[in-house]
């Protein structure tokens, strides 16, 4: 059986899968369990609220949320569960990305919502890794790894 998803990624649109390829990859390289869901705040926000409300539940450790243009997923998500969620900001063909990128980091205080750059979804990853890693050795060996690699390249 495979391990239980420790990363719920969830995305605003499958237009957004391309970008958050360098996301599931890296999860994968770092050998963390995910799952993956489409829902759009505003298109689906009864979907979005299911999953992100029994998220914890499940076993979900960490939320990553990728959405464009009026890029509101992170911080609905925010709203139904205690996990912590890093969003991805998608480029955008008419605004180059920075109308996903300020909707999603301009979040009010109170209902933080972390950020990583316009089509950061590789990041997202080594963050979501990251807060594994905290309570998780192994996935803080993976981190301590892949830093080593990257100071030797
Ligand atoms: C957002 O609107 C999605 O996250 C996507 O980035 C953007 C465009 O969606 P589509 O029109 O391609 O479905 O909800």
């Amino acid at each position: 059986m495979a391990d239980a998803p420790l990363v719920g990624i969830i995305m605003g649109s499958k237009s957004d899968l391309p970008a958050m390829e360098a996301c599931t990859q890296q999860l994968e390289e770092f050998g963390v369990p995910y799952e993956l869901v489409v829902a759009s705040a505003h298109r689906a926000p009864a979907r979005v609220h299911e999953w992100a409300a029994s998220a914890a539940d499940r076993g979900i450790k960490v939320i990553i949320a990728a959405a464009g243009k009026a890029a509101h997923l992170g911080g609905v998500v925010a709203a139904y569960t205690p996990l912590p969620i890093v969003g991805v900001p998608m480029k955008t063909s008419d605004l180059g990305g920075m109308d996903s990128l300020l909707s999603m980091v301009q979040m009010p205080s109170g209902v933080p919502v972390a950020c990583v750059a316009i089509g950061g979804s590789k990041n997202a990853a080594i963050y979501a890794t990251q807060i594994l890693g905290a309570t998780m050795p192994e996935y803080q060996e993976k981190i301590v790894e892949y830093k080593r690699a990257m100071a030797e390249s």
